[in-house]
C-alpha cells in the first residue's frame, strides 16, 4: 500500500475522450500505479486562456502508487507526451493535461509541483467528478463537494457526464 493520489485529467484537443479513457489505461498500466477509482467525465467550458478555445472534457481518478510526487509528476508528464501534448501556451488548449491534485495529505511547494494543486479547490471541473468519484472527499479539511458548490465556473459545466471507464480491473492482476 503506497500513497492514495488524486489526479486532474483535461483535454480540449482531438478525441478527447478516446484521449482521457486511453490516460486512465495508461495509468493503470504503470508498474508503481495502481487505477483505484474514476469519475465520471464532465464537459466544461474553459476557464482562463486565450479565448476561441473548444470545450474540455475533465475527469479525475485516485491512484495509488509507491511513486513519489516528483516521479508521479514525471509518469503524468509522459503521458500527456504520449498523447502528443504539445506546450505552445500557457492555458492554452491541449490534446492531455494531467496534473496532481492532492499526493496523500502532503503539502508541498516547489518550483515544478505544488500540492495540492494550488487551483483545484476553485475549479468546478476538477471538484465536481471528484465529488462525483468520492461523494465524502475533503481538500485540507473542506468538504469537496461543498467547494464545487461554490466554485465560479460551476455554470460552465454540461449536465451529462459519461463513465471514463467500465468496470476497473482487479489491483495486482498479473498485467503484462
Ligand atoms: N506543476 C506544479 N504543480 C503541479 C501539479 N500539482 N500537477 C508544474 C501538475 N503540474 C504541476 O504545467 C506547468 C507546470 O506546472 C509543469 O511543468 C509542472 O512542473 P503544464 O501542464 O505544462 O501547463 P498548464 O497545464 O497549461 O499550466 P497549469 O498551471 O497546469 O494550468 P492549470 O492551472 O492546470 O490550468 N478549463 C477547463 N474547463 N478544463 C481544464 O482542464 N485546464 C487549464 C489548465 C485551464 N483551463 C481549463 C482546464
Ligand atoms: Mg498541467
Amino acid at each position: 500500500m503506497g500513497t492514495l493520489a488524486v489526479l486532474a485529467l483535461g483535454a480540449n484537443l482531438g478525441d478527447r475522450e478516446a484521449t482521457l479513457r486511453r490516460a486512465a489505461h495508461d495509468l493503470a498500466d504503470h508498474p508503481r500505479i495502481t487505477l483505484t477509482r474514476a469519475s465520471p467525465v464532465v464537459r466544461s467550458k474553459p476557464v482562463g486562456g486565450p479565448g476561441g478555445q473548444g470545450d474540455y472534457l475533465n475527469a479525475v481518478v485516485e491512484v495509488d502508487t509507491d511513486l513519489s510526487p516528483f516521479a508521479l509528476l514525471r509518469a503524468c508528464q509522459e503521458i500527456e507526451e504520449r498523447h502528443h501534448r504539445r506546450r505552445v501556451q500557457r492555458w492554452g488548449p491541449r490534446t492531455l493535461d494531467v496534473d496532481i491534485v492532492v499526493y496523500g495529505g502532503l503539502r508541498l511547494d516547489e518550483p515544478d509541483l505544488t500540492v495540492p494543486h494550488p487551483r483545484a479547490a476553485e475549479r468546478a471541473f476538477v471538484l465536481v467528478p471528484w465529488a462525483l468519484m468520492d461523494p465524502g472527499a475533503t481538500l485540507e479539511g473542506r468538504s469537496v463537494a461543498e467547494l464545487a458548490r461554490r466554485a465560479a465556473d460551476l455554470g460552465g459545466l454540461g449536465p451529462d457526464t459519461v463513465p471514463l471507464l467500465g468496470e476497473l480491473p482487479a489491483p495486482g492482476g498479473d498485467g503484462d
